[in-house]
């Protein structure tokens, strides 16, 4: 028997009225983990609702009592640590360390918003007036509504969920089709700090019967999305007047000079590209490296990613994990297919495993032009593309050749190179002698171009992602004062 888990709205877990379920299945074995509610329209305006209840007596705690709602969160998931882990592993496929990683970020994002509740700063400045005080404060939005991905599927709720919380705003969750599992069980972590019953409401379901009901309903007033392009631009198109937060993926790339330390390049490049199976809107899937050595990374490389162990992510023995499902193993093939087309060269990889799961091998091409399509369309999976580069303004044009720009790398020792690479890139994130991945969560998150549109997450930027801010001026001088007529 297949356990069977609901939606949560209003505190209560209940079916769907639409009675249709979904099932999640482990993309190691292709076996199913789970049936869940194919929550329909009818569902995600109950959940609205029972948000637009909830939210006065939420928004009206004071922040810090919500503080310690976020802290006992926290201390849950830090309980729960390896059951978590065990479940993204179990539902997403990614390796046990990324999988433990996902739950800690979850846990440092609870922690800093859990602070907030003692700042939430506004500002306060001078008047042009006497005897007139001026300041701002922040106030929630109301209803949100945030639309999750699977790659982190617990990391990313989080990132969302706990600054929504802390500013007072009552919300509406749509995880992944991909990894429900995951959501319930944070939802259920969330209930049990003592999160009031309709501030969090959980719908899992289809994007036609869930988001498109969280991105058109106008009591909705702030979405936050993290997913794809297509999916991001029709909620841009479609949400009308309400905030709206979007995360739209990467084409990430590592610029390797030839002053750089070889071996700390190779392991950056490693890791970013094909840690979480490449699956990561920050994934490395360009390398862009100097002409002098780009045929030692080549080898280098090379040698390091034949020698990557596929597997089940709960095996220790396991470098990569399984992609997501089928549709994305038909993907990754499909771009293999076309970048040979596109006349680079195959050194590694390009083939579906045979087995049980959605196994792809690690693949490496060389001979990668900057505008090929593998070199320009997010790919999602473990790809990598090295491009050659003249020198180190040539290898920022080709970093900033492509429609994206959120995370980018550079490896190098020399200072000048190092800031041409942080003043140049068009990206909301850059690093230095360090990989594409591992953004810390009191660090602003996001990017450029079409990457976004222009709202970044986590740190205190997540605070202003869900928070409105309300000018206030306090005249106690007891006249009328009109400002830029009695100044002065
Ligand atoms: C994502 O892939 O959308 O920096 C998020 C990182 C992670 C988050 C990635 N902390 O790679």
């Amino acid at each position: 028997m297949v356990a069977e888990y609901k939606i949560y709205i209003a505190g209560k877990w209940t079916e769907s009225e639409s009675g249709e379920t979904f099932e999640s299945l482990n993309p190691a074995t292709g076996k199913t983990i789970g049936s869940f509610q194919k929550g329909s329209r009818e569902d995600t305006r109950k959940a609205i609702e029972s948000a637009e209840n909830s939210f006065d007596g939420w928004r009206k705690m004071p922040p810090p009592k919500r503080g310690e709602i976020l802290l006992r969160a926290s201390r849950l998931l830090r309980e729960n640590k390896e059951r978590l882990a065990g479940l993204v592993t179990l539902e997403m496929g990614k390796v046990l360390a990324e999988a433990r990683g996902d739950v800690q970020e979850a846990i440092d994002v609870a922690e800093y918003m859990a602070a907030e509740g003692r700042r939430l700063f506004g500002h306060t400045t001078t008047s042009e007036l006497r005897s007139k005080f001026a300041m701002t404060i922040r106030m929630p939005l109301g209803v949100v509504g945030l639309i999750t991905p699977w790659n982190f599927p617990v990391a990313i709720p989080a990132w969302k969920i706990m600054p929504a919380l802390i500013c007072g705003n009552a919300v509406v969750l749509k995880p992944s089709s991909d990894t429900p599992l995951c959501a319930t069980e944070f939802v259920r972590i969330l209930e049990k700090a003592g999160v009031p019953k309709g501030v969090l409401n959980l719908v899992t379901g289809t994007p036609d019967g869930v988001g498109k009901e969280i991105v058109t309903n106008r009591k909705v007033r702030g979405v936050s999305f993290t997913g794809s392009r297509e999916t991001g631009e029709w909620i841009a198109k479609n949400a009308g007047i309400k905030r709206v937060g979007l995360e739209l993926g990467g084409k990430n790339g590592i610029i390797v000079m030839p002053d750089a330390d070889l071996e700390l390049a190779i392991d950056g490049i490693i890791w970013g590209g094909y840690g979480t199976t490449g699956q990561r809107c920050t994934a490395c899937s360009r390398v862009i490296a100097h002409e002098k050595i780009a045929g030692k990374v080549e080898r280098k490389l090379l040698s390091r990613v034949r020698r990557l162990r596929v597997g089940d992510g709960k095996l220790k023995t396991t470098d990569v994990g399984p992609l997501i499902n089928r549709h994305a193993v038909e993907k990754v093939h499909g771009y293999v297919a076309i970048g040979r087309d596109e006349g680079a060269r195959l050194l590694a990889g390009g083939e579906i495993i045979n087995r049980q799961g959605f196994f792809y091998r690690p693949t490496l091409f060389s001979d990668v032009a900057a505008d090929m399509r593998i070199a320009q369309e997010e790919i999602f999976g473990p790809v990598v593309g090295i491009i050659e580069a003249k020198n180190i303004d040539h290898a920022i044009d080709i970093m900033n050749s492509v429609r994206y720009g959120l995370s980018s790398a550079i490896y190098t020792n020399n200072v000048e190179w190092a800031f041409a690479a942080i003043q140049n890139i068009e990206a909301g994130i850059t690093y230095v002698n360090a990989s594409t991945i591992g953004a810390e969560v009191h660090l602003p998150f996001g990017g450029m171009k079409e990457t976004g549109n222009g709202t970044r997450e986590a740190g205190i930027e997540g605070i202003n992602e869900f928070s409105e801010i309300k000018a206030v001026y306090i005249d106690y001088s007891g006249k009328l004062q009109r400002a830029q007529i009695d100044a002065g």
